[in-house]
């Protein structure tokens, strides 16, 4: 019989709270967001690497393509060791082609390994996924991150990123930096912006009464887990059961999309991260005051939100710009 998630939880919610905490890293490389050498390449690829490659996973589709396009060049580019590196895009069989003559065109040049996964979603998902959000339709892309562990049984240890991001440190750093050895989820609180606590969009249902509505919020477009850990303590499973509940209330338990489902399944119970590995804000409509601090040294620059940098209305385009691959052929061509 497999142990039931709460019972996981419960077990690390007791550790003291600053045995979660993983201790800063130093940046060996100087990045700073309105310093033109964010964008330069890092130099010649470190010898001698006997270690696994890196794992980089992407649930998406269609939409997102562009971004997407750009995630990818944008850890190729600023990666020691790009060779380390396998990324594996998961998403929808309307998607499917598109993606893949995308990935031909644009990535697999560049020498990167990308593997293209078709997700074919359960009936159990088609008839459960809800969205609480403004204009927002279930989309099963965004769905499908739940289902790694299936989608991909080959592989453990992964980091899931969202299309709407790139990377601007080295990703083998935010790789070495997750040690999963007490939690099987890494991942950044959200720190002081919109839907930063849990009570922000957790509404008053007594299925959960258990959460302290002060609690930090994790953003879930960046983490680092092991699949395999997911399958032995029946994490799915757990997110199902969640799901369904969502379903069945009429007005569902809480507000946006798939975020606070991985909230509540990992409450208090994931390994933090820094917050330069989730620097969220760049894509919100009405900006909150950008941390300056936080922007000098940020690894990883996320357009929650909106406007997202490759739409007309984007924010912050000229940090994106250089990672568009699209844009930078389609003028080569012009
Ligand atoms: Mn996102």
């Amino acid at each position: 019989m497999s142990i039931e998630l709460h019972e996981f939880a419960s077990i690390y919610t007791k550790l003291p709270s600053n045995a979660c905490e993983v201790p800063y890293r130093i940046a060996n490389r100087n990045l700073a967001v309105y310093n033109p050498h964010m964008f330069s390449n890092p130099g010649p690829e470190t010898a001698g690497a006997l270690d696994s490659p890196v794992n980089i996973v992407f649930a998406t589709d269609q939409d997102q393509l562009i971004g997407l396009l750009a995630a990818i060049v944008s850890i190729h580019r600023n990666s020691r060791r790009h060779r380390q590196h396998r990324f594996y895009v998961v998403t929808d069989a309307e998607s499917y082609l598109g993606l893949q003559e995308a990935l031909d065109k644009f990535v697999r040049p560049l020498g990167i390994h990308v593997t293209l996964v078709e997700f074919r979603p359960s009936e159990f998902l088609l008839n459960h996924m809800r969205i609480n959000h403004g204009p927002r339709i279930e989309r099963v892309s965004n769905f499908s991150r739940f289902y790694l562990a299936e989608t991909l049984p080959e592989i453990d240890k992964i980091i899931y990123l969202d299309s709407d991001l790139i990377v601007t440190g080295d990703i083998e750093d935010l790789w070495n930096l997750a040690r999963l050895d007490r939690q099987i989820i890494a991942c950044v609180p959200a720190g002081p912006h919109s839907y930063d606590r849990i009570g922000s969009f957790y509404r008053g249902h007594p299925a959960l009464a258990h959460l302290d509505e002060h609690e930090e919020f994790f953003n879930a477009g960046v983490y680092v887990t092991k699949l395999r850990e997911w399958e032995r303590w029946n994490v799915l499973a757990e997110i199902e059961r969640w799901m369904q509940l969502h379903r069945q209330e009429s007005t569902g338990l809480f507000d946006l999309g798939t975020q606070p489902l991985l909230n509540l399944v990992f409450y208090r119970a994931y390994e933090h991260l820094g917050r330069e590995w989730n620097v969220i804000g760049l894509g919100d409509k009405e900006p909150h005051e950008l941390d300056r601090d936080l922007l000098q040294r940020a690894k990883l620059l996320h357009w929650k939100g909106p406007c997202k940098p490759w739409r007309a209305d984007g924010r912050f385009k000229e940090l994106w710009q250089p990672y568009n691959v699209v844009g930078e052929l389609a003028s080569q061509f012009a």
